[in-house]
């Protein structure tokens, strides 16, 4: 019989699609997908749901400016939210769009229960509401400004229909209580009391001025008020009205900011209560990315975006940085600086250095296979003493979501190997039997430290820590072990290792920093495609194939063609882009000068075989970066096969650097 599990299921907030995703999205995405591996790592049957809230005044106006239908509109914008989750390895197991049939139906399911149970009346209502943040500013005046952004609020009069907030003040304290675990952090938590202490307000849910919404059945054009509509996204995502049949509801956790605490502990529990369904366990809040000090929005132009970091760093290195920089709760500032500080010295110097070593003294000395420990000193005995109980504080930091310090915790014990290694020295013994027998002691205690970090860090490194799995001969994958089996001594002699590979490069702070930012830059101000296209353009940033010239391309007179200028070139160095896997960053000869030149050639052409190579240059393209590297020219190459192949152009007659192609 299947062994029963126990269900977890956590969400992330639904977020707009008027926007595009940025760093504060991602650290909620990226926290819901620690949780969910670690979670999974302890036996659970996880469920993840996240998605986009498609509905509001915000999106017409986005809709109009770009002169789409709505539809077309959020249907676009949704694909690019998946497809960047996608792209960063955090896609949830479930994704749900406001605009989905199911959930149309399952807000028009909950308010059919919540009007039947007598919470639903339709009014009249004037208020100051804030389009950006699509509420009602509770006292605010005619002329007053959002509490939340700033923005001037606007005088509304609609009938609405009603819901009956004001009822559930008793209840929801009085559930606030008995359910002290239910908002979190504590601090939070006492705000919201003190909120409800002060009284609710009847809830405007529908509104008549908005088109774009989930019409309420039989009373058009009343269509559901954002809140209503967005929060019972965590429910149809898991099967709506059918709910009890997937067996996930109610939500074990919801993951939001700070910014959006009192709509999901506060109207999300009393739609609940209205409609007689379940409860939620948990809503955790946590504080805010700030860039210099100020929430990220794209007016203030201080967004930072996902997709240049992992492309620099990996995507291990950002998801690294969001949980170690900042205690999980509370606001943290965010500075490339650090990112890049953290990157160089935990990441790099610290796992990937000792992990690197372990396995290449091992590949020295042992042949490629963990070795047999031997006699056991007082200091090995402490190590794995001090990994033992890292486990238990680990485990228990993970559950209480103190991110930091379970990341500390797992850092202390790598120092702890260092210093080890350091001391013991594996590397200065000779090779008498004896001190074969204290190296091997020494490495297997190292590489069992390793298997032990490589459990742990699981859940916020999930590449690096299967690479490293694969690179100590482990079977099966590092996802699949126990967390709750997880002792000292469980690592197997003779176990052959997998083959070495660079797990973090060392980068240089100035450099990474000027490509992650010129990476952005191209990201929110994107270059229009050059008319010409090589494998170099069409392989960066993320392609790999050169561009086939399309059926039926339009004639061009000469006049046109003289415009292109191309000339032989020399390839004089030629160097990996770290971040980059297609990228040659390469510097050529054309007779008057030396350029440097991107091409997207790396997984075909070896850089040292390309030294002295002459090739073919478009010499007048616009200059160009390509993942943050300045291109000034293009190499000329056919494009060979289904894939795309690049085939670098050149001549079969010795020919001078400089000279023009005509
Ligand atoms: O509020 N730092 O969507 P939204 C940390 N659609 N987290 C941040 C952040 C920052 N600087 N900026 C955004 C909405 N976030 C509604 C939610 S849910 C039923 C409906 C994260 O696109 C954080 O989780 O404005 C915040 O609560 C959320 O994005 C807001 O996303």
């Amino acid at each position: 019989m299947a062994e029963h599990k126990e269900k977890f299921y956590l969400t992330t907030p639904i977020y707009y699609t008027n926007g595009l995703p940025h760093i504060g999205h991602t650290y909620t995405t990226v926290v819901a997908d620690v949780i969910r591996r670690y979670k999974r790592m302890r036996g659970y049957d996880v469920v993840m749901t996240t998605g986009t809230d498609e509905h509001g005044v915000n999106v017409e106006r986005a809709a109009k400016r770009a002169g789409v239908a709505e539809s077309e509109y959020v249907a676009k914008m949704a694909e690019t939210w998946r497809a960047l989750w996608d792209e960063l390895g955090i896609s949830a197991d479930e994704f749900v769009r406001t605009t989905d049939l199911q959930h149309v139906r399952t807000v028009q399911w909950l308010f059919k229960l919540c009007r039947e149970n007598g919470y639903v009346y339709k009014g009249h209502y004037t208020g100051q509401y804030c389009i950006f943040d699509n509420a009602f500013v509770n006292d605010a005046k005619s002329g007053d400004n959002c509490p939340d952004c700033g923005r001037p609020t606007e005088t509304i009069t609609e009938e609405n229909y009603f819901f009956k907030l004001s009822a559930f003040q008793k209840p929801l304290l009085d559930f606030y209580q008995k359910n002290p675990e239910f908002i979190q952090p504590e601090t939070r938590r006492n705000e919201i009391i003190a909120f409800v202490e002060g009284g609710l307000r009847d809830l405007s849910i529908t509104r008549t001025t908005i088109r774009w919404g989930i019409p309420v059945p039989g009373e058009e054009p009343h269509v559901f008020y954002v809140w209503f509509d967005a929060l019972t996204a965590y429910l149809s995502a898991v099967g709506g009205p059918d709910y009890v049949k997937r067996g996930m509801w109610p939500a074990d956790l919801h993951l939001v900011g700070k910014d959006i605490i009192r709509f999901h502990t506060v109207y999300w529990p009393a739609f609940l209560m209205a409609a007689m369904l379940p409860l939620p366990k948990q809503v955790w809040a946590h504080g805010w990315f700030l860039m210099d000090a100020a929430k990220m929005s794209k007016s203030k132009g201080n967004v930072v975006l996902p997709r240049p970091i992992a492309n620099m760093l990996g995507m291990d290195a950002l998801r690294y940085f969001l949980l170690r920089e900042v205690v999980f709760g509370q606001d943290g500032n965010f500075s490339y600086d650090a990112l890049v500080t953290r990157y160089n010295s935990d990441l790099a110097n610290g796992l990937g250095n000792l992990s690197s070593r372990t396995a290449a003294l091992i590949e020295k000395n042992f042949e490629g296979k963990i070795p047999q420990p031997r006699e056991r000193k007082a200091q090995d005995d402490a190590l794995a003493e001090e990994t033992q109980t890292a486990i238990d504080g680990v485990l228990e930091h993970y559950e209480k979501m103190e991110f930091a310090r379970a990341l500390e915790a797992i850092w202390a014990v790598i120092g702890l190997a260092d210093k080890y290694l350091t001391s013991e020295k594996p590397w200065a013994f000779g090779n008498s039997p004896e001190e074969q027998e204290r190296k091997g002691t020494v490495l297997w205690t190292t590489a069992e430290l390793l298997r032990i970090v490589c459990a742990l860090a699981h859940p916020v490194l999930p590449q690096i820590t299967g690479k490293i799995w694969t690179l100590l001969g482990q079977n099966g994958t590092v996802a699949e072990m126990a967390l709750d089996g997880l002792r000292w001594g469980q690592l197997a002699p003779g176990a052959a290792l997998g083959k070495a590979q660079t797990l973090f490069p060392r980068v240089d702070k100035t450099e990474a920093i000027e490509r992650i930012e010129a990476m952005a830059n191209e990201e929110l101000n994107p270059t229009p495609t050059p008319a010409v296209v090589t494998p170099a353009a069409a392989s960066a940033p993320t392609g790999g194939a050169a561009a086939v010239a399309p059926a039926g391309i339009a004639q061009i007179g000469i006049d046109d063609f003289v415009k292109v200028e191309m000339r032989v070139g020399q390839i004089k160095t030629a160097e990996r882009i770290v971040g980059a896997d297609k990228l040659l960053k390469l510097t050529v000869d054309i007779g008057t000068e030396v350029r440097q030149i991107c091409a997207g050639i790396a997984q075909f052409y070896e850089a040292d075989a390309l030294v002295g190579r002459k090739v073919v240059v478009v010499t007048n393209l616009a200059p160009r970066k390509l993942r943050g590297v300045e291109s000034n020219g293009m190499i000329v190459a056919a494009s060979v096969g289904p894939e795309g192949r690049p085939v670098l152009a050149g001549f079969l007659e010795d020919v001078e650097v400089g000279a023009r192609l005509k």
